[in-house]
């Protein structure tokens, strides 16, 4: 595999939802070996420290269950501006921080696609599809709009403007068994590739991966991973805050990994939603930091490339 220049980003993000703790994410991987599992592998790796958001002020929002509006419009700020100056110089890393911190990244990194002339793609890996927008959310927990807003959906008026829509037929969820009413009547009318569990119990974990990967690959696009802590199964990553049963097995997660490694597309990644303070010994940073060496070409045994079709 090709050596890489990995840029950790932290993003200390953790006002996406109630419960806090996600702000120890980025020193919890820091402290797992992140870099040096990285740099084990034959690439470079640069640290750029934790960022912090950008100071603004905003109106009141129209649903008054959303929580801390600002600090989450200035993250989206702070790390739109990081992706686009991170990505032109190798492959960045966005340690979370909650998943709100996506909001930023992935519109970013949509950003560096279209300057560099190249399609843009998201492949979502959670429990959840995250596509509310500040009205439709009965939470108010931003952490579930980022999709929402990289689609160019209405209701992020506060938000800084998106430099660019992300198609929803370019973005791919794995691992759906959460999905509110509001959030299913957008995703049935839109072309969102949705792969839920059932769809992994029935045909497996890597045929639709390879579908759409071989869709990405068929454009010469570029693609962001935004891996969601809770698109694994509680019991192999109890470090999060938003719980939900049924979800993807170690060999799932690595296969996934593998097989985007394989696939040579991916340009950025984000690792969302680990919250320390809920980990049992470190068990869901190490496996967080694990399926990153994965993705970034840790194998058993080297094979020669093969199609899961
Ligand atoms: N869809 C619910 C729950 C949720 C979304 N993302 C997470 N939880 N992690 C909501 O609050 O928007
Ligand atoms: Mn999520
Ligand atoms: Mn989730």
């Amino acid at each position: 595999m090709t050596q890489k220049h990995c840029i950790l980003i932290g993003a200390p993000v953790d006002c996406g939802k109630r419960r806090r703790g996600c702000l120890m994410g980025p020193d919890a991987y820091r402290t797992a070996g992140l870099a040096e599992a990285i740099t084990a592998l034959g690439h470079s790796v640069a640290d750029w420290g934790n960022l912090t958001p950008a100071q603004v002020t905003v109106a009141e929002p129209r649903n008054p269950l959303v929580y801390k509006l600002a600090e989450n419009v200035g993250w989206t700020q702070t790390l739109m501006d990081a992706a686009q100056k991170a990505a032109p110089q190798g492959f960045p890393i966005f340690m979370g921080g909650d998943h709100a911190l996506a909001a930023g990244s992935v519109a970013g990194m949509a950003a560096h696609a279209q300057a560099a002339g190249r399609p843009f793609f998201a492949l979502w890996l959670d429990a959840h599809s995250d596509i509310h927008t500040p009205d439709t959310s009965d939470s108010g927990n931003l952490h579930g709009t980022p999709v929402g807003y990289v689609t160019g959906r209405r209701g992020f008026d506060a938000f800084p403007p998106l430099p660019v829509r992300v198609d929803p037929a370019n973005i791919c969820m794995i691992g759906l068994r959460s999905v509110d009413a509001a959030e299913h009547e957008i995703l049935a009318r839109g072309d969102v590739e949705l792969v839920d569990m059932r769809r992994i119990d029935e045909e497996g974990i890597s045929a639709p991966l390879q579908a759409f990967l071989d869709r990405v690959a068929a454009v010469g696009g570029m693609l962001h991973v935004s891996l969601d802590v809770d698109f694994l199964d509680p019991s192999v990553a109890p470090a999060v805050g938003t719980t939900v049963p049924g979800g993807a097995t170690v060999r799932e997660g690595h296969l996934v990994m593998e097989m985007l490694s394989d696939s040579g597309l991916v340009t950025s990644l984000d690792l969302v939603e680990l919250n320390p303070f809920l980990d049992d010994r470190g068990k869901t940073a190490n496996l967080m930091v694990d399926l990153t060496a994965s993705l970034l070409g840790r194998r058993v045994f080297d094979r020669p490339t093969r199609s899961y079709k």
